[in-house]
């Protein structure tokens, strides 16, 4: 271990993507800091040492005699608030805070914030490309990849962030301009005690709203405590007045504003409910803002939607092969299942597995009983997918991604998909979801 004794009493835990972020935001106010990380040698530690030469790095633990005297401690999302050493250093009077609750503290411009299960960063970037299209400057980042303190700017004219439970969890007081928790499906049960505990975090986007905007097709994006904050509603289901709604128009589906008719459905560059229901609330987040109508529309019409969601790669023998990688809960597959399932002439044949976070994946089984023809399992997890799976539709476990392209391509029939929709993370045999998505696009390229 490389301890260096100091009084300094600023640590920042996590030296990933977060932790860089805070060092060099802290670094040019002229702060003194701390550096901490579990690991004896984290990814770019080299590089770290040498941009930050002159600062105590302590690595190999989250060292309590620290962290017991520090008074201010920048939380990385990926460390968990319940470690002890988190929770004795708290006890012992330090502050624990995110990046996201020092930029909040900071940002000049609005925010428009993005959390929920599924959908966050498909929104995230949709919003983005409407404030492009409507002139706006506008800075997009957050748990999308950008840390959120290297977006700011005195140029920017709005925020759009992607925020996890993780970063939510540790800022106290968000006050963002408009703010959404698209949806809630069981996720990040290794983190959580409950999915309670899991929803009370995704709750605290709330804090200090100007406006919510409320998907209505489900009971918990709501506030569950109102103050005097500005509602804006969207849903697949039922129009109403000022709500962002679907109507039929002559046998055609419109995306609509109250009960004004904005755009057909068919005109969007997406497809599939779950995209229609992500568009109407990014167009409900940009009306909030007061970005013009046309420009956010036409922004829809343009967008195709992000690599490694639901994306088509590929048709062999008449068979569609579907890239849904970032699809790491049960809650995105099963919609990827429907979507591709209720279109298919044949059937669907599921490749999923990965590390389960402590989820529960038998609602797999509704979907897959209806659309399924095959699952072929791999990965960590791949008991805990065979096991929701078993009786409802044939299970084949297999060791690499690899064999299960090629057993998917042996079993599946004209007319059918291959859908590789893991429902789990890739961290067991892959960096993250976006290499273990282009393993697959590589291997059914290979076909
Ligand atoms: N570390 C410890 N102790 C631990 C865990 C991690 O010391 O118990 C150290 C690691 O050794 C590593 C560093 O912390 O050196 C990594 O920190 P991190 O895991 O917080 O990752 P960052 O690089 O800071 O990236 C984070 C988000 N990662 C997580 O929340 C796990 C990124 O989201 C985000 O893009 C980035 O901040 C910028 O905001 C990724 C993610 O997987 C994409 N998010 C989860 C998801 O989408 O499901 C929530
Ligand atoms: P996130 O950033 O929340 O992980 P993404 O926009 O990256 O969300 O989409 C990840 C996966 O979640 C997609 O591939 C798709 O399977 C699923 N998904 C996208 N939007 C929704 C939605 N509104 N409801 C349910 N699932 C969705």
């Amino acid at each position: 271990m490389n301890t260096i004794a100091t009084d300094k009493r600023t640590v920042i835990v996590g030296l990933g993507q977060t932790g860089l972020s805070c060092a060099r935001f802290l670094r040019d106010q002229q702060r003194t800091f701390i550096l901490m990380d579990d690991r004896q040698a984290p990814p770019n530690i080299a590089d770290i040492s040498q941009e930050f030469g002159d600062y105590p790095i302590v690595l190999g633990q989250l060292d309590s005699s620290v962290l017991n005297t520090a008074s201010e401690i920048f939380l990385s999302p990926g460390v968990a608030l319940s470690r002890p050493e988190i929770q004795e250093a708290i006890a012992s009077g330090a502050k624990v805070r995110g990046d996201i609750d020092l930029f909040s503290e900071l940002a000049n411009a609005p925010v428009i914030a993005i959390t929920g299960s599924n959908g966050k960063s498909s929104v995230t970037t949709l919003v983005g490309e409407m404030a492009r299209k409507n002139g706006t400057r506008v800075a997009i980042g957050g748990n999308i990849g950008v840390p959120a303190l290297s977006l700011l700017s005195d140029e920017v004219e709005l925020y759009v962030l992607e925020l996890s439970s993780f970063q939510l969890e540790t800022t106290e007081k968000l006050n963002a301009t408009a703010v959404t928790l698209l949806n809630i499906s069981e996720d990040h049960m290794d983190r959580y005690p409950s999915k309670m505990a899991y929803l009370q975090a995704k709750q605290r986007i709330f804090f200090g709203a100007n406006t919510v905007v409320i998907n209505d097709d489900e009971a918990l994006s709501q506030p569950m405590m109102r103050s005097d904050m500005r509602l804006i509603h969207y849903g697949l289901n039922g129009q109403d007045l000022n709500k962002f709604s679907v109507s039929d128009g002559q046998g055609e589906a419109y995306l609509t504003k109250g009960f004004d008719q904005l755009l057909s459905v068919a005109e969007l560059g997406v497809k599939g409910r779950h995209n229609v229901s992500n568009t109407l609330a990014a167009l409900a987040l940009g009306s909030a803002v007061g970005l013009r109508m046309n420009a956010m529309l036409d922004a829809a019409k343009e967008f195709k939607g992000l690599a490694h969601r639901c994306e088509s790669v590929r048709t062999v023998n008449d068979v569609d092969y579907v890239n849904d990688s970032k699809g790491t809960n049960a809650g995105a597959s099963i919609v990827a299942i429907s979507s591709f399932g209720c279109q298919a002439r044949g059937k669907v044949l599921l490749i999923a597995g990965g590390e389960a976070k402590g989820a529960d994946l038998s609602p797999l089984s509704q979907p897959m009983a209806k659309y399924g023809r095959a699952a072929i399992v791999f990965g960590r997890d791949a008991n805990v997918v065979a096991d929701a799976l078993a009786g409802v539709v044939d299970v084949k476990r297999v060791n690499t991604l690899q064999e299960a392209v090629s057993v998917a391509h042996a079993d599946a029939q004209e007319g059918d998909v291959v859908l590789f929709s893991p429902a789990c993370a890739s961290f067991d045999m892959f960096e993250n979801f976006e290499q273990r998505g282009r393993l697959f696009c590589d291997e059914v390229r290979a076909l």
